[in-house]
């Protein structure tokens, strides 16, 4: 069971992503549970600002350290366990799914998400414990990397698959990518299925399957491949398909 408390100006956008499919089911099957809290609930004032002008001048608002001090205070009252809080940034380590597997395996996570020009720096040194980023490109806030990050440590947790999605789930676990997938009609003007996958015979398409994960690796990620050390039967499977895939 993991419990994941999300800091965010738009709580909905959160809740929307774990009320359907396999989130929605580890919801109900006990595995995740989650909340958020509103920083503009632990605002003070008429007003409940939570965002103020940018020291230094420019454009570009700053979420402020008040409200999000009180809203971690209500949290640590209802989570008195340790939390490991995390920041989405592009300025942060980029996750893997090694990473994944690491957090998922921690009982209490803070997400904080940041919104306009991102959280007061004060607020990342003396709350944040980890600052991740999915990849080189700017969002509109946090909250969609939260997202995926739920998405990504629920997914793996004992149960929250049944059998039939477990076994797709493998492939990146091996740090290779996926093989091509296909369903009838065998035929089509778009193209053919591959003649092994119709034949029935497992050890045939286990191999074919293992050959284009290789294959597909080495022409589209090989900064992955190089960090593995494939075994002498991976190796042949590999020089077969670049041999049968590459014109030169
Ligand atoms: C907003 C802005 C407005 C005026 C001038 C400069 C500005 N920079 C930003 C900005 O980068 N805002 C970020 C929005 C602050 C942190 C939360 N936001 C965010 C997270 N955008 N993109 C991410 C993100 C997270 C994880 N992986 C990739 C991107």
């Amino acid at each position: 069971m993991m419990r994941i408390d999300c800091i965010t100006l738009f709580p909905e956008l959160i809740e929307a992503n774990i009320s359907a499919g396999i989130l929605g089911r580890a919801v109900e099957r006990g595995l995740l549970e989650c909340h958020t809290w509103n920083p503009r609930d632990f605002a003070s004032g008429n007003y409940r600002r939570v965002d103020d002008k940018t020291a230094g001048g420019g454009p570009g608002m700053v979420m402020m350290i008040e409200p999000l001090r009180e809203t971690l205070k209500a949290i640590d009252a209802a989570v008195p366990a340790s939390k490991h809080v995390i920041y989405f940034s592009p300025q942060g380590k980029q996750l893997t799914q090694k990473r994944v597997r690491e957090l998922a395996a921690m009982p209490n996570l803070v997400l904080l998400c940041g919104r306009y020009e991102g959280v007061d720096e004060r607020v990342l040194h003396h709350v944040v414990d980890e600052e991740i980023s999915l990849g080189d490109f700017v969002l509109s806030g946090g909250e969609l990397a939260a997202a995926v990050l739920i998405d990504a440590v629920t997914r793996v947790q004992d149960g929250a698959l049944n059998d039939a999605e477990s076994a797709t789930n493998d492939s990146f676990e091996d740090g290779l990518l996926d093989h091509p997938h296909f369903t009838k009609p065998n035929e089509d003007e778009w193209g053919s299925i591959p003649e092994v996958l119709l034949g029935g015979n497992h050890k045939e398409i286990a191999r074919w399957r293992r050959k284009q994960q290789l294959g597909r690796t080495a022409l589209r990620r090989p900064d992955l491949l190089a960090e593995m050390s494939l075994s002498a039967a991976d190796q042949g499977l590999l020089a077969e398909f670049l041999a049968e895939n590459t014109s030169n």
